[in-house]
């Protein structure tokens, strides 16, 4: 199926052939300046004698201190922290009936992708594993142009309109007298603007959820958030809202567990999606649709136009309709995933916006934060952003401008050009807007349909398992345990007593409050409003479900239970068991798992059967929140581990945050914890039975009965 793909100009390779290009290659090269000049000495700068000033004239010199005072653009105002992948995206069966994009037409066409993850806050040099929403933009390079699907890890957004995006942002980076807390929403600027912006409750209830700290970026849904429309060969047009599965499944890390990686290894995410890349186990997604007629526009209890709301999957099933697959890491982190520019703007004919005001105001934002990120509208001509369709217009010159157009005529209607480039009729591929009927008074309001903003945050909330709910409880009690101001954590807890009085008990109990008998009155936003803001308040809505499964990510009965790609600490000593760390490593390889071993030293270290076994990391490098499980293998000189401090930290760690553990013969002394059904042990050295049942029980991916016992 694969090798029928076609391949015209539409590969990942080709994608790539692209790219090389402009490629330098400094093999067998002379040094030389920009302008091809070699160098002579690279070591010293010219000047009058040996002990004397430099000289102005020196352009070696001057042309590379200039070139490297300019390395660094100004990094994205958000989403600044990244990292991207290439790939490819494979359509299973044609959507025709539907959009007439060639890519989600045509199931022989293989679409190379771009993906860039990132997290919303932070600058670029911050923490992976921040409690954040995580950017997913990807990047199709079709045939009929470039399509940016712009979408995050979570389905619905703070704001419902742009004009209060700079607001949000403002709120949720560093307080600017004092530029504290870095890539961090627990702090009073936040909290103030969140607990007089009720709309953003639902959104609350995801930030605060493990949504907000992936296991890995692998491990993480994506979401379109917006509704957008599909348009068809005969101009009709359905609602699509899109969806990324991930088929290792959605997994998080414990709070605890994100704040001890954050100093052990602030890359974790980058490095795990490098690494997993690398070694040839690609991270695979599968592309999910909800398709609404026009004609059930207004037959939810809820605005199809409000990125608030999402549409549950109860209601309209997700139909999985292609494949993404990275497969190939960026060669020049500066050049691809830096200079990548994404816009909800880059559409191609099949699909098309809606008028939802948070999308129309990033319709304007992001060509506009390019030209000050990029430098000039002349991005597009920067490799990672170029189309792999034709491109020709007359648009002319600007900073870095890279083509060289040719003849007189760059305008258009033009005779002396012979008519070209020309438009392109709707039958020939050209992009028609879809033809909306809109008859409206100029307004600056909101629609009163947007006004229910606690209906979806209780779906949310109800639908998370208890462990879900608890954790939901303490992230809340984290974040607003760090605002200073009272009043702002008074008017929170007012605002998630609404969403569910339990919830609102818990955390005011960890904050030293009581819940206000009464929540404040909301400020207006021009909801409906009449002149005095009286007249629409938040209001709440019987929602038509209770009860969500698909948004649970324990709960999920569709995401699967594979290891595959999972790390294992093998936590060995000199005088380990090799027959014992030889089953468990070739029952972990088996089912994709990765074991490391991990001993006192670098090296190597010599079991109990004589045998050398290279050792991975030392207990001062490793740490357990950098790993998915733990077992500790039998051996006589196992027990020497129970001496390194290390060790017992590394076991309590993984107990405490719900990692299932194993041991056999001699590693079960070594454990400093009380056994559970999480901790799997075994007498025997090599058993394969509890190599089975670890394996088995990995794919819970933790053991989060322990909570209870915590
Ligand atoms: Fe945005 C970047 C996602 C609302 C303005 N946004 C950016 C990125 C993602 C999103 C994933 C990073 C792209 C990359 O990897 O380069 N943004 C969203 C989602 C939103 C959203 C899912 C709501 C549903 N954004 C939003 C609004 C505005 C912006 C309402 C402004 C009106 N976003 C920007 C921006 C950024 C950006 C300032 C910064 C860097 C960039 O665009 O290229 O223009």
């Amino acid at each position: 199926m694969k090798n029928s793909k076609k391949t015209i100009g539409n590969t990942s390779d080709e994608k790539q052939n692209d790219l090389d290009l402009n490629k330098s290659n400094a093999e067998n090269q002379f040094l030389t300046t920009n302008q091809g000049v070699k160098i002579n000495d690279n070591n010293n700068s010219l000047k009058a004698g040996e002990r004397g000033p430099s000289l102005l004239e020196d352009f070696i010199l001057r042309e590379k201190i200039t070139s490297f005072d300019h390395e660094r653009i100004p990094e994205r105002i958000v989403h600044a922290r990244g990292s991207a992948a290439h790939g490819y995206f494979e359509l299973y069966e044609s959507m025709e009936q539907y959009t007439k994009a060639g890519f989600l037409t045509d199931t022989s066409i293989k679409t190379p992708v771009f993906l860039r993850f990132s997290t919303v806050a932070g600058s670029k040099g911050s923490t992976d594993l921040a409690r954040d929403v995580r950017g997913f933009s990807v990047k199709f390079y079709t045939q009929e142009g470039n399509y940016d699907l712009v979408g995050n890890n979570m389905p619905v957004f703070f704001i419902q309109d742009a004009m209060k995006f700079p607001d949000l942002i403002h709120a949720v980076k560093p307080e600017p007298h004092n530029e504290l807390p870095q890539a961090a929403s627990a702090h009073d600027t936040f909290w103030d603007f969140i607990s007089l912006m009720p709309e953003s409750m639902h959104m609350i209830m995801w930030v605060m959820s493990d949504r907000a700290i992936p296991r890995s970026l692998r491990m993480m849904e994506g979401f379109g958030v917006h509704t957008f429309r599909f348009i068809n060969k005969n101009n009709e047009s359905h609602f699509v809202k899109f969806h990324w599965k991930p088929k290792l499944g959605t997994h998080a890390v414990v709070w605890d567990e994100a704040q001890k990686i954050s100093g052990k290894n602030s890359d974790f995410h980058k490095q795990d999606l490098w690494e997993a890349i690398e070694a040839g186990n690609f991270p695979e997604w599968e592309l999910g649709v909800q398709i609404i007629p026009e004609s059930d526009e207004h037959k939810f209890d809820f605005d199809l136009l409000d990125p608030t709301k999402l549409v549950p999957e109860e209601l309209v099933p997700v139909k999985i309709i292609g494949k993404m697959t990275l497969n190939k890491n960026p060669e020049n982190f500066f050049a691809e995933t830096e200079q990548v520019a994404f816009h909800p703007g880059h559409v191609v004919p099949g699909i098309d916006f809606t008028n939802d005001p948070l999308l129309q105001g990033r319709l304007f934002s992001y060509t506009d934060t390019q030209l000050s990120r990029l430098g000039s509208p002349n991005f597009h001509e920067i490799p990672i952003n170029r189309t792999i369709a034709p491109m020709h217009n007359n648009q002319r010159d600007g900073h870095m401008r890279q083509e060289i157009a040719t003849g007189r005529v760059s305008y258009h209607p033009n005779s002396l050009g012979g008519g070209c480039p020309f438009q392109a009729k709707i039958d020939e591929g050209g992009f028609a807007s879809f033809n909306e009927r809109i008859d409206a008074q100029k307004i600056r309001e909101r629609s009163e349909s947007f006004s229910d903003h606690f209906s979806q945050a209780i779906l949310f909330y109800n639908s998370q398992t208890p462990t879900e709910q608890g954790h939901i409880a303490k992230a809340l009690s984290f974040e607003l345990g760090k605002v200073e101001t009272e009043a702002i954590r008074t008017r929170m807890l007012g605002l998630i007593a609404q969403v569910d009085k339990n919830l609102a008990a818990t955390v005011a109990k960890n904050l030293g409050m009581n819940v206000p008998a009464a929540p404040e009155k909301p400020i207006n936003h021009g909801v409906g409003a009449d002149e005095e803001g009286e007249k629409h308040e938040p209001k709440k809505v019987k929602q038509t479900i209770e009860n969500s499964d698909a948004l649970s990510m324990l709960k999920n009965p569709t995401l699967s239970n594979t290891i595959a790609t999972r790390q294992v600490a093998f936590l060995c000593a000199e005088g380990v068991n090799a027959a014992s760390v030889d089953s468990m490593k070739k029952a972990l390889k088996g089912a994709g798992a990765k074991a490391v071993i991990i001993a006192p030293h670098l090296g190597t270290i010599v079991s109990e059967e004589g045998t050398e076994i290279k050792v991975d990391q030392s207990y001062l490098i490793a740490a357990s929140v950098l790993f998915d499980a733990v077992f500790v293998p039998a051996g006589n000189g196992i027990t020497e581990l129970k001496k390194v401090k290390e060790v017992a930290e590394f076991i309590k760690d993984a107990y405490q945050h719900c990692k299932f553990i194993a041991a056999e013969g001699q590693g079960i002394d070594v454990l400093p914890i009380d056994a559970d059904g999480g901790v799997l042990t075994s007498e025997k050295a090599g058993d394969n039975t509890l190599a089975g049942s670890f394996i088995e029980a990995m794919g819970n991916h933790r053991y989060w009965e322990r909570e209870k016992t915590l």
